[in-house]
């Protein structure tokens, strides 16, 4: 019975941590902007191949909500952007994609500066998306949330359940007087890889709880 009174506290702290990761996470129905900046974010934000299925496709959202009140003078709005988009070539292989700058913001009077599959490992499949482009003249800047691409993929290899497919790198999100909007990227963060975060930390928290010293903190 001292072995289960031991474990106890333990698992009430697993819980608190897990409370507090689970916190964290944003929620995918939209995302705030923080003031004077951007948020970029992926929808859905986690894509596990083995419930997508071998061979079969899915598509993911990039999305880009950018504050009202970046850059400074406040709120002149974003004029330029440009990103790379990072997928596991070993998982999913790319079979499309549709870029959507805010030509509605804009105008058509756009510079596409680079639009480009590349293949960073040599393995002969794309595992990179090179974009970036800027209005041009003196359009309103951009200042909201929206879908900037969208990418279709295949899943090719649907055994491995929690590894992350992709990265986002923020190239520069420039405003309208070409200051720089500074970019959170949310990252995606699968769901089963917490869980077994949560085990682990119950795991370790259980042989450390032997220790007397941890024992007096619990
Ligand atoms: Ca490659």
């Amino acid at each position: 019975m001292a072995h289960t009174r031991k474990l106890l506290p333990v698992g009430i702290v697993a819980l608190l941590l897990l409370s507090m990761v689970m916190l964290a996470m944003p929620t995918s129905a939209g995302k705030p902007a923080p003031p004077g900046g951007g948020v970029l974010w992926l929808e859905p934000e986690f894509v596990n191949c083995s419930e997508v299925g071998l061979g079969n496709t899915f598509k993911v959202e990039l999305w880009a909500n950018i504050s009202t009140t970046a850059g400074v003078p406040a709120d002149p709005g974003c004029f330029a952007y440009g990103y790379w988009f990072d997928w596991d070539d070993t998982l999913i292989n790319l079979t499309s994609y549709s870029v959507y700058p805010p030509t509605d913001i804009w105008g058509s009077n756009i510079f596409v500066v680079v639009d480009l599959l590349k293949d960073m490992d040599g393995n002969t499949k794309y595992d990179r998306h090179s974009y970036a482009v800027t209005a041009l003249g003196e359009p309103p800047g951009w200042k909201d949330g929206r879908m900037i691409a969208e990418y279709t993929f295949k899943v090719t290899n649907d055994s491995v359940v929690t590894q992350s497919l992709f990265v986002i790198t923020n190239n520069g999100f420039t405003d309208t007087n070409g200051y720089s909007i500074p970019i959170t990227i949310i990252p995606e963060f699968p769901v089963s890889l917490i869980i077994f975060l949560f085990v682990v930390t119950t795991l370790a928290a259980a042989v450390l709880g032997k220790k007397a010293w941890l024992r007096k903190l619990l």
